[in-house]
């Protein structure tokens, strides 16, 4: 049945794409709204389906992927719009019971991806797990439904325990968005999860990094899970705090952050335009509970400028090592060699401060 909608979807699609590229231009998927205005999303209504592995990954984390060897942590970054049904084909690749649950979607309970309905996959086994999605609209008694758009995310619900601790501690976990017909689409999206003490399940001093170009339209997601509330702060740029992030005119009465409390399971993303008006640079994002970015949690946004460079920043500067060659003198000449720290590590054979 599902497989027939889709069919019938992708015909009516490949229709459009032949028969009306002037005339639906401005209904198709994803253009500028304007001629040089940022893409928008289109109207949903597409039944998609996609595979899902959960795998066990080498340093014993474990990770969801689209393919078999390709689990990552967080797990893909999974974007619809509203309208849209996703049918996920989720294998579990790994020596115990695991499952995706979502959150935000709708879904019949046979797809909780939770023990007590039966609907986590055994060691081996394989599942279909299906989300929908819907605009908003008028309830029969008049009220408004909200529709589905938003920053949500999916996790596992049963390694471990019951609620899934062990699955979610050991990085099964990942960014869902949902867009509404018109939202703005980014150049780029980030996904950062504060999960206890780490980033995206890096430990403390090794966050990862974000780079963009100034002028790009950057997304970023913020997920956080595990034990302990958090705040998620970056420098040089603010957001709206609404659905988007984003305002939707001056009188827009929405708050705008650039620092935002959220306990565990909450989600929420923005949009900026990366270095507006304050330029090129490696802005630090980080939790800002005191004893935590002390501890590690913090990385950069790395906005390079056109040329690829990024004014005043040593890239080893958070470990040890690079203190110490920052403290020698050998930086100065680092700035020059260019952003990318790889060439920056091998550009200067000589000195001391590596080991
Ligand atoms: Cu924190």
């Amino acid at each position: 049945m599902d497989r027939r909608s889709f069919n019938r979807r992708m015909l009516v699609g490949g229709a459009v794409a032949t028969a009306g590229v002037t005339s639906l231009s401005l209904a198709a998927a994803p253009e500028a709204s304007t001629a040089e205005g940022p893409k928008t999303a289109p109207a949903g209504g597409e039944v998609r389906r996609i595979k899902m592995y959960a795998e066990k990954l080498a340093d014993g984390q474990m990770g969801y992927g689209l393919e078999k060897g390709k689990a990552s942590i967080p797990g893909p970054l999974i974007e619809l719009n509203e309208g849209d049904t996703l049918h996920i084909e989720f294998e579990n690749t790994m020596d115990v019971d695991a499952s995706l649950h979502v959150h935000g979607m709708d879904y019949e309970i046979s797809s909780d991806g939770t023990r007590h309905t039966k609907s986590h996959v055994e060691p081996g086994g394989k599942r279909t797990y299906t989300w929908r999605t819907h605009a908003p609209g008028r309830r029969k008694d008049g009220t408004w439904r909200p529709g589905t758009a938003g920053y949500w995310h999916y996790h596992d619900h049963v390694v471990g325990t019951d609620h899934g601790t062990g699955g979610v501690r050991k990085g099964l976990y990942g960014a869902l968005i949902v867009r509404r017909k018109g939202d703005l689409l980014p150049d780029k999206t980030f996904t950062i999860v504060f999960n206890d003490m780490t980033i995206n399940n890096k430990a403390g001093h090794d966050s990862p990094n974000f780079e963009a170009t100034v002028g790009d339209r950057v997304e970023f997601v913020s997920i956080t899970h595990g034990e302990y509330y958090h705040t998620f702060h970056v420098h040089g740029h603010r957001w709206a705090d609404n659905r988007t992030g984003l305002l939707t005119g001056p009188e827009d009465p929405s708050q705008i952050l650039d620092d935002k409390i959220t306990g565990p399971g909450d989600s929420f993303g923005f949009q900026v335009i990366a270095g507006e008006g304050v330029g090129a640079g490696a802005w630090m994002y980080h939790c800002h509970v005191q004893s935590h970015s002390d501890m590690g949690m913090a990385g950069y946004f790395l906005v390079k400028k056109a040329d690829g460079t990024i004014p005043d920043y040593e890239p080893h500067h958070a470990s040890g090592a690079a203190k110490k060659s920052a403290d020698s003198g050998a930086s100065k000449e680092s700035k020059e060699s260019g952003a990318d720290g790889e060439s920056e590590a091998s550009g200067h054979e000589g000195h001391e401060g590596h080991g």
